[in-house]
């Protein structure tokens, strides 16, 4: 710790990792960015940095006259320029002659398998844009989709792109509930949904919870159906049509509309602290921009990678790194619908060696999961075309990477840790594989042409060795727009408390060397004692002991201390949740990093409260600790597992020393 007593600083931090890991000699000598001049231009004049990537990597139909009008909170970046976001990812592939190219080796759960060129995607984005267009959605009108990880799923969405109606996805496993909620904020006219999907070996009903959401969202004229599982539903005369009836009927060619810079491409809601979703907006060229130059940089895509991002398509990752990015650079990528253990636990490894994947990106949750699965599930196969490995969506615990690694990078391959967030639209924080040395757990610097700075309470830039609250102190292309139609609570959410800068909500830490570590989201921070301590860090210390698998812990009200930590660890496959191994395990906390951060209770078990993309959901947990009832639970992915865990938290013994 790097202050003994409480002395008012943001966070208090520790130093746990000191391993370093250079870029491997070959993937750098060949890597699309290869020294730091790139960071040098950008740092010098950072829109001329953007104007050049902008020009470089996106086709307009008329080109922008300016780059960056700011007035704070507002940004219209490339301004004047006309482009087609569709255009973008299909058109100029398949006029370059690689139509042939493989834009999805799709993958169902059930093992059926499609292969679909650039040509064929823009064939069926091109007559689902008709449908749209016969079903009288017109340009600016809101569609929402509400399916599986189905091949339509990025056709619907670049259809929308197309003719510049904007697209609002929900997450297939949320509730009809949110589905409604979601629908009317955006006041959509098209819903476009599947009969089901399937999850865990079962077909998983969706038009059910379509019908249930349409009944309290009036808004919507027409509900187009994809026939996924074959399961009965029930159509409304008028309102419902299958895809396949409608794109039989539509025409084959719908020329891509020349769309303004800052045209709305899509909402996106996150739920965020209190319960009303915030529609957050993004426009077209910034966002395009920097999702490419992104996707081509951090996971130094090259010809001939077959990428895959396992994210879910609902979740801003899959919008920004399953269909914008890759489709953007012409990548070939795997899309898969379903679980990672079905039919078995090596299910992902098992696609990663039929279709060579060579870049995998992931999120820390999956990755502490087959960790709790062992080694010998990755070890049944043949992971050798993998060369870059990315992490999204938590801090990722130096264990987890360590294992990651080893395990599924051979020891070979670069491990790119990006910190982003719905809101940025684009990764902001994160090695360059060709030229950063990382560490172990660490995010390191921002990328190009992006600023970021870790600020104390009162908003000034934290010494290196000090923690703080992560901002980001200048606009950029992939930035969200606003809060859909509430341009206040956008202003107070992100530019109220620092002054000039946006701010993330997550807490940070730079280390002697100037590297990033992020910290967890600042209203999970622990107040012991009047040390402010980050839920990350103990979590990693916990992780970093031989029997965890993953690990979560909270401040729970307490009358000595303030707050005193309680764990929630579950181990790996095997282990015995003992008495013993509770007090083992507080002492292994105190002895990494400190006896403020020994947890004073730990409560084995068998999974943690998450969100569908993974986070771990402390406020849930946080209730438990402190028995009250749960708050809201509607992002939850599986509701069973909190009251299991409320059931371990009664019978948890409470230690006092
Ligand atoms: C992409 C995404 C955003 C929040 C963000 C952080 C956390 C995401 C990392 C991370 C540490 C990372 N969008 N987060 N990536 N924390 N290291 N590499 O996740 O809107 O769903 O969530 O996720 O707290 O603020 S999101």
């Amino acid at each position: 710790m790097t202050d003994g007593d409480a002395t008012g600083a943001a966070i208090d931090v520790f130093g746990l990792e000191d391993r370093t890991f250079p870029p491997p000699a070959l993937l750098a000598a060949a890597a699309n960015v290869r020294d730091l001049s790139l960071y040098e231009e950008a740092e010098r004049d950072p829109e001329a940095f953007w104007a050049r990537q902008a020009r470089e990597l996106v086709t307009w139909q008329r080109d922008f006259d300016t780059v960056l009008e700011w007035d704070l909170p507002f940004a219209k970046w490339f301004v004047g320029g006309q482009l087609n976001i569709s255009e973008n990812c299909l058109d100029r592939h398949v006029a370059a002659g690689r139509g042939d190219r493989v834009a999805f080796h799709w993958e169902g759960e059930p093992g059926d398998t499609r292969t679909i060129t650039y040509a064929e995607l823009l064939a069926d984005v091109q007559r689902f844009a008709n449908v749209l267009k016969g079903l009288g959605v017109e340009k600016g009108d809101r569609v929402n989709i509400y399916m599986p990880m189905i091949p339509e799923l990025p056709v619907a969405m670049l259809a929308c792109a197309r003719i510049g109606a904007p697209h609002s996805v929900v997450f297939g496993g949320f509730s009809a509930e949110s589905l409604s909620d979601r629908i009317n904020d955006a006041e959509a006219k098209v819903l476009v949904t599947a009969d089901g999907g399937y999850r865990r070996g079962a077909p998983a009903n969706l038009k059910g919870s379509a019908d249930a959401a349409c009944a309290s969202s009036p808004s919507i004229e027409h509900v187009v159906v994809v026939r996924r599982t074959g399961e009965a539903v029930t159509m409304l005369e008028g309102r419902d049509h299958w895809w396949h009836d409608l794109m039989g009927a539509a025409g084959p060619t719908c020329p891509p509309e020349p769309l303004d810079s800052e045209h709305l491409l899509y909402l996106l809601y996150t739920s965020g602290t209190t319960a009303k979703p915030k529609g957050i907006m993004h426009t077209t060229g910034g966002y395009l921009t920097q999702v490419a130059f992104t996707h081509k940089n951090v996971f130094d895509l090259h010809d001939g990678d077959v990428y895959w991002c396992a994210a879910d398509i609902g979740w801003v990752t899959g919008h920004s790194y399953i269909v914008y990015g890759p489709l953007a650079n012409g990548a070939t990528s795997v899309l898969y619908e379903g679980t990672p253990d079905t039919p078995g636990r090596d299910r992902w490894w098992d696609i990663i060696e039929r279709y060579k994947v060579s870049i995998l990106y992931c999120a820390p949750t999956a990755i502490r999961t087959f960790m709790k699965w062992g080694t010998a599930e990755p070890g049944k196969h043949d992971l050798s075309s993998l060369r870059v490995l990315g992490s999204v969506g938590e801090p990722i615990n130096p264990e987890a990477w360590m294992w990651y690694r080893e395990h599924i990078g051979g020891d070979q391959c670069p491990i790119v840790d990006t910190w982003w967030q719905t809101e940025t639209g684009g990764i902001m924080i994160s090695p360059l594989p060709g030229v950063t040395t990382t560490k172990p757990g660490s995010a390191t610097f921002p990328l190009p042409g992006i600023g970021a700075e870790v600020v104390d309470d009162a908003g000034k830039a934290v010494d290196r060795g000090s923690g703080g609250y992560l901002t980001l102190t200048r606009p950029w292309p992939g930035m969200l727009r606003g809060i859909y139609g509430d341009p206040d609570r956008y202003r107070e959410t992100y530019w109220s408390r620092f002054p000039g800068r946006y701010f993330a909500g997550d807490g940070a830490k730079l280390d002697d060397d100037g590297y990033l570590w992020l910290l967890g989201r600042v209203d999970d921070v622990m107040n012991v004692s009047g040390h402010r301590i980050s839920t990350t860090e103990v979590e990693s210390a916990l992780v970093d002991h031989q029997e965890v698998a993953e690990a979560a812990v909270v401040g729970a009200k307490d009358e000595t201390t303030g707050q005193a930590i309680v764990a929630f660890v579950t181990v790996k496959g095997g282990v015995a949740t003992t008495r013993e191994l509770g007090e083992e395990l507080r002492h292994h906390v105190a002895h990494k990093i400190g006896p403020t951060a020994r947890p004073k209770t730990v409560i084995f078990t068998d999974d943690l409260p998450k969100t569908r993309s993974g986070k771990i959901m402390r406020r849930l947990l946080r209730d438990v600790a402190e028995g009250r009832d749960l708050g809201d639970t509607t992002t939850l992915a599986d509701p069973a597992v909190v009251e299991e865990i409320r059931r371990r938290a009664e019978a948890a013994p409470q230690d006092e020393s």
